[in-house]
């Protein structure tokens, strides 16, 4: 299986992030894509290349022109008042207050945010815009006639929305990639986002088609970010209804409970007869995520892989999240070594 990855995603590396009451060095770091590399090229899961610019054009399908000029533009603006330290946002449209678009960066970041996970650092338009690339660069080769790809994508994309960004993702990266398969001619594509949070953004972007079907499985939001989106009764509006499947699962669930979560969305993705299955590849349903409360096993992601084959649709993986850190490329690439070893 191709792997395309950029080194650009080094140039976004967040300083600190507010969990438990305390600023905590970012969970979300640049070793975490280091890993997996090293790990795809220790198990020779096959060639590396470096993505393709397909420019702005692409990523317009999905985001609006005035998040991406904002998003392009905040680290200047910010730099320009001689402040040392990230972007973060601190103040969010909430219900009595007034959608409005502000004029000032502070206001706009709330506005263009969801919540304080996602700093703004000198270098983080470049790294998600070359995120972005590389998934349209593994997408490119399964449109050419490849049975899968992986995009090694850093940051990770799943809960950034058309104009939003949050939750360690500013680019969606898998919904920019599914979008392009169906620019470039097909009808029919299902994302199965397996990350251990809900897919907020991506449910968000495609709630109303019905050519994108959404399935996620995660923990469940009455206990777990993003706390707002991913109940298992959100099933999609107008054209989209019926197009959209959350299985929420409790904390502390294992293998065999999010096995028979991923039996359900895989038969739903049968059913839909996708041409193209898109993969939110999160591994942070491991057991020893510092940040998650699933207790999925190494070996359980060469299952989960050999299942996702079983469908038999050429397929995109797409890194989403994983914070392990010395085990996302284990399980990362046993995903992926499974699904080769069904074929
Ligand atoms: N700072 C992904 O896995 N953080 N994102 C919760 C508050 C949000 C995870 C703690 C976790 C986002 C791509
Ligand atoms: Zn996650």
């Amino acid at each position: 299986m191709l792997t395309i990855y950029s080194d650009d995603h080094h140039l976004h590396h967040g300083r600190c992030e507010l969990i438990d009451g305390q600023l905590m060095p970012c969970f979300e770091m640049p070793s975490r894509a280091d890993h997996v590399l090293d790990r795809v090229k220790h198990q020779n899961l096959g060639p590396v290349e470096a993505p393709k610019d397909f420019g702005l054009e692409p990523i317009e399908r999905i985001h609006s022109r005035a998040y991406l000029d904002f998003f392009k533009g905040a680290w200047a603006r910010w730099a320009a008042q001689g402040i040392d330290g990230d972007l973060l946002p601190y103040t969010w449209p909430a219900r009595t207050l007034r959608s409005v678009i502000p004029t000032s960066l502070h206001g706009q970041l709330g506005y263009y945010s969801f919540d304080g996970g996602a700093p703004i650092t000198a270098g983080t338009w470049q790294a998600a815009y070359s995120a972005a690339q590389v998934a349209l660069t593994a997408q490119a080769h399964i449109q050419n006639g490849a049975h899968s790809a992986f995009a090694l994508c850093r940051p990770p994309g799943h809960h950034a929305a058309g104009d939003l960004m949050g939750g360690y993702c500013y680019l969606n990266n898998a919904a920019i990639a599914a979008q392009a398969f169906l620019d470039q001619g097909h009808r029919k594509v299902a994302i199965l986002d397996v990350d251990y949070h809900h897919g907020n953004g991506t449910q968000s972007i495609f709630y109303e088609r019905s050519d994108v079907l959404f399935t996620s499985i995660h923990g469940h939001p009455e206990a777990e970010f993003p706390f707002f989106l991913g109940y298992a009764d959100e099933c999609g509006e107008g054209a989209g209804e019926g197009f959209n499947f959350n299985y929420p699962l409790a904390a502390g669930s294992g293998w065999d409970a999010w096995s028979a979560a991923l039996e359900q969305a895989c038969n739903e993705i049968q059913r839909y007869d996708a041409d193209i299955i898109v993969v939110s590849l999160g591994v942070d349903t491991f057991k020893d995520d510092p940040i998650s409360q699933f207790k999925l096993d190494s070996p359980d992601y060469l299952a989960m892989g050999k299942r996702i084959a079983a469908l038999g649709k050429p397929t995109l993986f797409v890194m989403e999240g994983g914070y392990a850190v010395e085990e996302i490329g284990i399980n990362a690439v046993n995903v992926l070594e499974g699904f080769q070893s069904a074929q």
